[in-house]
């Protein structure tokens, strides 16, 4: 993962007794900055966390070698998902108020690839399915691709109600800003980095995700897109409350519409 071929080269270089200080440091600069990269950019993979100590043993595990970053934010955890995720070689970023959005907040400021992932820290989201969304990404030409769930392969993977609440969810979102959108919910992304210069984020929560893809709908120079993904039951314990995050992200995507 994390530039560790890179420390390897390193290693080797600073051990020759021929190279100067100043060829080690440059070497340090570009190994630690190039990584691996993808089609010559740099990946960065944001992962909010909270009490996922099994999850993302599974995500961190199955993450290509290509990704150059891995972030994880612990988002006040109470078990060792930090503990686990460094140990991993990620790179563990604390956010102490508990909240979605407020995480990837956090995580998003830490970033420095070209491309971001996403995507939770549950296992739920196909980690092996990213040189397939990259692919994809690069393909569609736009700033934005949000993976999306639906139609549900695994009927075991997402309740009745969830599906129906995100129905109402995306089906509300798909109206209030003009664009269909199948799964406003979805929290598996590969956007540009640079887009977020462009995006006005202001959600803490659980609307985070819809504000996001609304920003990217909303802002012609990001450009959005979707694209079928296969989902899986989540590890661990369940975080979201349906009834109060259904009911405060409908509320959310009024007031954005019509209160900006
Ligand atoms: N719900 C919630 N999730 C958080 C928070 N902070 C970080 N997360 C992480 O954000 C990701 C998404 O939350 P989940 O609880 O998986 O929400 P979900 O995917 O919509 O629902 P299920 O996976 O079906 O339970 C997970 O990796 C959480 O650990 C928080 O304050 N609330
Ligand atoms: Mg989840």
């Amino acid at each position: 993962m994390l530039c560790r071929g890179s420390l390897e080269i390193l290693r080797a270089v600073i051990d020759r007794p021929y190279s100067t200080l100043g060829d080690q440091r440059r070497l340090v600069t570009l190994l630690c900055y190039v990584g691996r990269m993808y089609k010559g950019s740099r990946i960065t993979v944001v992962i909010p966390c909270l009490n996922e100590e099994q999850g993302i043993q599974q995500v961190l595990a199955d993450l290509p070698d290509f990704v150059d970053e891995v972030i994880v934010v612990d988002n006040n955890s109470t078990d060792r998902t930090a503990d686990v995720a460094r140990k991993m070689g990620a790179i563990v970023v604390p956010e102490l108020h508990r909240g979605y959005g407020r995480a990837y907040k956090k995580g998003f400021a830490h970033a420095t690839g070209d491309i971001v992932v996403t995507l939770d820290g549950d296992y739920s989201y196909p980690v092996d399915a990213l040189s397939y969304l990259l692919e994809a990404f690069l393909h569609c030409r736009v700033g934005f691709l949000s993976a999306s769930r639906f139609p549900i392969l695994n009927p075991d993977s997402m309740s009745t109600k969830h599906r129906i609440g995100n129905f109402v969810l995306s089906a509300a979102m798909s109206v209030l800003f003009f664009r269909w959108v199948s799964d406003s919910q979805s929290g598996m992304w590969v956007f540009k980095r640079d887009a977020l210069s462009k995006m006005r984020l202001r959600s803490d929560g659980m609307a985070f995700s819809e504000e996001i893809k609304i920003e990217a709908i909303r802002n012609r120079a990001i450009g959005f897109r979707e694209i079928f993904i296969n989902y899986s039951n989540r590890i661990g314990e369940k975080k979201l409350q349906p009834w109060r995050d259904g009911i405060q992200n409908i509320a959310f995507l009024f007031r954005k519409r019509f209160a900006p």
